[in-house]
């Protein structure tokens, strides 16, 4: 691994609980995986994965407080659940604390809580790599979502986003707009690859 990337790892250690840090390499490692698959740049999706959770373990209300400075917006629903900020602020700490100046990366660490429409390769790859990473507990069709993932971007999208509606719903947590409308979006897209 290049230095660049060893020096941030010792950062992000620092900053996250062992568990955490633990769930951030899987990320790291599977979103260069999935890098290879695809055919994107492998040393940017190691970087996203490295750092998408940068933001993870500061407090509640630091999280918010830290949000506003910063002159990120904040919804009622991210008012309600302060851990959904983690993924924004996390792009905003990666510019700041980690000298991230590649829009696509900080895009990826930006959606992947919540995804949105027209996400990026690198950031579909960041998205999915959170859910499928080795140490993830497993989710329902966990075998055949791993599958999906090295076969289909947008399947899989569809997939992990309808499947987080339902368990937000069924848990009665407050869905965050953005959820529904990534979910509209790559139900979509899927639809259109169909037609063709
Ligand atoms: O940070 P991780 O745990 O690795 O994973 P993540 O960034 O995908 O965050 C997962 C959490 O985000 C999980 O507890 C569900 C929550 N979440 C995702 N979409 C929504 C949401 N929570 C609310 N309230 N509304 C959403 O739309
Ligand atoms: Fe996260
Ligand atoms: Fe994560």
């Amino acid at each position: 691994m290049n230095e660049r990337i060893s020096k941030m790892r010792r950062k992000v250690k620092k900053e996250l609980d062992r568990n955490r840090y633990e769930h951030t390499l899987g990320v790291m490692y599977t979103a260069g995986a999935l890098a290879m698959r695809y055919e994107e740049d492998i040393e940017k999706a190691l970087i996203a994965g490295l750092l998408h959770d940068c933001a993870k373990c500061i407090p509640p209300d630091k999280k918010i407080k830290l949000c506003e400075k910063s002159g990120i917006r904040i919804s009622e629903v991210e008012r309600q659940n302060p851990g959904l900020l983690h993924a924004k602020l996390g792009a905003v700490l990666a510019k700041k604390e980690y000298d991230i100046h590649d829009m696509d990366i900080r895009n990826a660490i930006a959606s992947h809580t919540t995804g949105r429409p027209g996400m990026s390769d690198l950031e579909k790859i960041i998205y999915i790599a959170d859910y499928i990473e080795p140490g993830r507990a497993e989710l329902p069709n966990m075998k055949m979502i791993r599958k999906l993932a090295f076969t289909d971007l947008d399947k899989c999208m569809y997939r992990l986003v309808k499947d987080s509606l339902i368990y937000l719903e069924s848990k009665d947590i407050p869905i965050d707009r953005m959820t529904e409308k990534t979910c509209r979006y790559y139900e979509m897209m899927i639809k259109k690859k169909e037609v063709r």
